[in-house]
């Protein structure tokens, strides 16, 4: 039986799924990868340096933009069909009485409007936002800043920091998990008990670098699980899987779903 075959029958029979997605899941919405090439203002600096609490206290300016024009980016985009599909499978399962958890490292709301409910955000959100230093919610709006939502980005467009409207002390940060700061336990720990349920676990565009979520598929597997990767290429998780599909997200959830989703 073709891989395609194999894990429609897995899907057919899941009652209890776990989708874990990382940044591949909105490559194909427009949405560069993590680690894809920085463009230019931050051309010269690797992800892990601009997504730190150091990084923005050391240069607010930049850290800020650089968050500022991806979550403009992010609203300027639609999901794909993988994020449609997931969201039709989500639905289908809740219909019979089934379940499925989207736990994503995605800081983008690309799941959530392509239909899915629930979903885990593991390393935060850009549609949240907080004072770094009282703490507060503050409620920002990415289109005031005036900056364009190109694909790619002009250092005319640098932003000055915005201050807290409560404590008039410190910044405005966005609602993310930067590197060395620990995930929402309420976010990680339902991913956790939704694996050692799961029958069927998905992973799809991660490259499975970042801990403790790359530390997850394998939860699943210890629990019992089929464990399914789609990634163009290899990855550390890849010895985890039953099943490879060398595919990109939006073509093969939907060719994957397709006797279970409209
Ligand atoms: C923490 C938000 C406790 C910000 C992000 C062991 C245990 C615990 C911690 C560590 C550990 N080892 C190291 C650490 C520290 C660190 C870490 O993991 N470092 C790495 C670099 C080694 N972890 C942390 O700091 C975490 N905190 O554990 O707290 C603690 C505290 C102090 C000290 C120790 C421990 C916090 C991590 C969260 C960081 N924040 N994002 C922001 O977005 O700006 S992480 C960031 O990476 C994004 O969320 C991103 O999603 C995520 C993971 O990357 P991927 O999603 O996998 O994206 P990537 O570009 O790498 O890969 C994309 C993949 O898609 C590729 O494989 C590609 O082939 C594929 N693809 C491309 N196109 C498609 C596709 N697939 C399908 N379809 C396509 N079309």
């Amino acid at each position: 039986m073709s891989n395609i075959r194999t894990a429609a029958q897995w899907v057919s029979e899941a009652q209890s799924v776990v989708v874990l997605s990382g940044a591949g899941m909105s490559a194909q919405s427009g949405v560069p990868t993590f680690r894809d090439a920085q463009t230019g203002l931050w051309q010269r600096y690797a992800p892990e340096q601009l997504a730190t609490e150091e990084a923005f206290r050391d240069n607010p300016a930049m850290v800020w933009t650089w968050y500022v024009w991806r979550a403009m980016l992010v609203n300027s985009v639609a999901p794909n069909a993988g994020h449609q599909a997931i969201g039709s499978w989500q639905e289908h399962l809740l219909a019979y009485g089934g379940s499925l958890t989207v736990a994503t490292q995605n800081v983008d709301n690309l799941h959530e409007r392509g239909g899915a409910s629930e979903v885990l955000h593991l390393h935060g959100s850009l549609q949240n936002y907080r004072c770094i230093d009282c703490g507060r919610s503050a409620a920002f709006d990415p289109a005031s800043s005036g900056m364009r939502a190109d694909k790619t980005f002009d250092e005319d467009q640098a932003l000055e920091p915005v201050a807290c409207t409560y404590c008039a002390v410190g910044m405005l940060r966005p609602g993310v998990v930067w590197f060395g700061e620990t995930l929402p336990q309420d976010a990680f720990h339902a991913a956790v008990d939704a694996l050692h349920e799961a029958d069927l676990v998905v992973v799809v565009g991660t490259s499975g670098l970042v801990q403790p979520a790359a530390s997850l598929p394998s939860i699943g597997r210890d629990a019992g699980a089929k464990i399914i990767e789609i990634n163009p290429v290899p990855t550390e998780l890849s010895e985890v899987a039953d099943l490879h599909f060398a595919a990109t997200a939006a073509v093969i959830l939907p060719d994957m779903l397709s006797d279970v989703v409209s």
